[in-house]
């Protein structure tokens, strides 16, 4: 087995669901190794990480093949690997327009939303409460909502993603559903459809059991 994914506690690594979710989807066999995130003793879980990426972040992914072992940081860099290894999967649009579309928004999520992110972490096992948001929030919000929209009234397909077949787009995005879900940001229409198709995916349920268990075990 080439792979081995090194990932944060479940419940809160955003990053980490983004290549979770593509490796899964190749149907390829991998290890994963779970870096608990939050340490409280300072710089311990950055010292755990770059045992493995000098990054000191995760997502990792190890290759080993043919003797050789390569790292690769960065959930978006990790995610074009794979698609690149596994062009079987699909991973990303065969049309260049909307691949190139696809690759815009996973881009804009990759790099952007600060304040979404800051306000509404993820915490892939619970239901909590809306903070009140700041404009520049709600903004963000409206932002994806919209993008989400047109990206799926223009791709319409029987698989429903963002791009018609399930891709890294909706990999990248799938952690702002989970967001989505966790505060109750009200959608409607195409987007709620869309959001249960990724909530319902086997990998985001496998995430969903493992992050429910951490909530149990207290680490998280
Ligand atoms: N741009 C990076 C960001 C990764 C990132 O920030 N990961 C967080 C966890 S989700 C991390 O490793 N934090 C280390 C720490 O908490 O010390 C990526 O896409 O992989």
């Amino acid at each position: 087995m080439p792979y081995t994914l090194i990932v944060g506690t479940r419940d809160w690594s955003s990053w980490s669901l983004r290549p979770y979710l593509a490796l899964t989807a190749t149907g390829q066999p991998f290890e994963e190794i779970l870096i608990r995130l939050r340490e409280t003793q300072h710089n311990a879980t950055r010292d755990t990480i770059r045992k493995f990426s000098g990054a000191g972040r995760v997502p990792v992914l190890k290759i080993e093949e043919k003797g050789k072992t390569v790292t690769v940081w960065d959930s978006l860099a990790i995610c074009e690997t794979i698609a690149e290894r596994h062009p079987e999967a699909g991973l990303w649009p065969d049309d260049w327009a909307a691949r190139a579309e696809a690759r815009a928004m996973s881009a804009e999520m990759h790099s952007g939303f600060p304040d979404l992110r800051d306000q509404l972490g993820m915490d892939f096992a619970r239901t909590l409460a809306l903070p009140a948001l700041r404009p520049q929030t709600e903004e963000q919000i409206a932002r994806i909502l919209s993008s989400w929209e047109a990206a799926l009234a223009a791709h319409a397909s029987p698989d429903g993603f963002l791009f018609g077949r399930f891709s890294i787009a909706d990999c990248m995005y799938a952690p702002v559903v989970s967001r989505f879900t966790t505060y109750g940001i009200p959608v409607s229409g195409a987007v709620k459809d869309y959001m249960g198709r990724i909530w319902t995916l086997p990998g985001m349920q496998a995430w969903l059991k493992a992050s429910q268990k951490e909530v149990e075990d207290g680490i998280a």
